[in-house]
């Protein structure tokens, strides 16, 4: 036999013995053992190459090599075909070594500012109540005191799924609803999802969330009100925020302000965040209007009450430095991975 014959040969009894094999690395390692080892059979033909004609040598050495690459392919190859998988049952496996790490996952930043504010009203005696993200255009306007004509309702700012139900534009459907099934007094947070149909930026995202504030007994005043949105600024933002109510308007409630808190960037020097006013507006509050307390069947002569809302993506920017809102809504693991 020539050594070209002997390269075929070894080479189709391989083929048969790596198909032959059982499904383990035991057996696989034998037939390694058995072409590819020093004394093995690839090895003995590499001996017999000083005496073969020397015109030959070349042209044998190469296919020599080959035959040495294919098997080393194959064995590598069939190894991975099971990639241990049978292996754990052989007798090779270690049960001993420490299982495969388990990839640790982080809250989303807008979860962690939830659960600050939630956890901050809790301890004053407010209960969380949720409510449907898909209600009817009574709940979301209506009730709130929101005429008609006006320019809240509007397409462009809100989207309808038919004439009468809208993907709500704030959480006070959830208060409309307690309001409703529960009689005075209530003390709530309503933290959720809201929906507005607006062009997607930096700044604004079709889809944010809010957590409101409601609180309805007898003799509630304004001055609760900022008693518990200072206490509220301080035990969020540190102990030495300073914070400032600006009038301002909203259909549900008369009077109506917006709190505003001192920068605490630049510490009221002014900065870009601030844009050089040293003041960050972040909720808007005021007295229930009593036309919300009639459409809920309360005596406005008899209860009164003090509610706020507040937008949570922006608090979330500015806690943690974010730039564009987008990131909040994306799912990238990079991002959420810092958290
Ligand atoms: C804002 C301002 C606000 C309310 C929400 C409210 C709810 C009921 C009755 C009266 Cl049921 N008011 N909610 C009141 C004032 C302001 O939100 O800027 N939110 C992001």
């Amino acid at each position: 036999m020539s050594i070209f014959e002997s390269i075929l040969d070894i080479r189709n009894k391989f083929d048969i013995d790596i198909q032959n094999s059982d499904d383990n690395s035991a057996s696989i390692e034998s037939i390694r053992n058995k072409y590819l080892s020093r004394k093995g059979t690839v090895a003995g033909l590499f001996s017999q190459m000083g005496s073969i004609d020397a015109s030959q040598r070349p042209e044998a050495g190469k296919s020599l090599n080959e035959l040495k690459s294919y098997i080393t392919a194959s064995i590598n190859k069939r190894l991975e075909s099971f990639n241990g998988q049978s292996d754990e049952d052989s007798e090779y496996s270690d049960l001993t070594l420490p299982g495969d790490p388990f990839p640790g996952g982080s809250l989303h930043p807008i979860t962690l500012v939830l659960d600050e504010i939630n956890s901050i009203f809790s301890k004053l005696g407010f209960s969380v109540a949720y409510g449907p993200e898909v209600d009817t255009d009574y709940y979301n306007f209506e009730a709130l005191n929101i005429p008609k004509h006006h320019p809240a309702r509007d397409m462009q700012d809100t989207f309808y799924i038919s004439d009468d139900v809208v993907l709500r534009t704030h959480t006070s459907n959830n208060q409309i609803h307690t309001m409703e099934n529960h009689a005075p007094p209530i003390k709530i947070i309503a933290p959720g999802r809201v929906y507005r149909n607006e062009d997607v930026s930096v700044r604004s995202y079709c889809l944010f969330h809010q957590v409101e504030g409601l609180y309805v007994d007898k003799n509630v005043s304004m001055a609760d009100l900022k008693g518990v949105l200072n206490h509220f600024a301080r035990e969020f933002f540190g102990q030495k925020v300073k914070t400032r109510f600006r009038p301002s308007f909203f259909p549900f409630t008369e009077p109506s302000a917006e709190m505003d808190v001192s920068c605490f960037f630049c510490q009221q020097k002014g900065c870009n965040i601030c844009k050089y006013s040293g003041w960050l507006e972040i909720l808007g509050c005021g007295m229930v209007d009593p036309e919300v307390f009639k459409s809920v069947g309360y005596d406005p002569e008899v209860w009164s009450g003090y509610a706020f809302g507040m937008g949570i993506e922006r608090m979330a920017m500015q806690r943690y430095g974010i730039e564009d809102i987008r990131l909040l809504f994306e799912g990238d693991i990079r991002f959420l991975r810092q958290f």
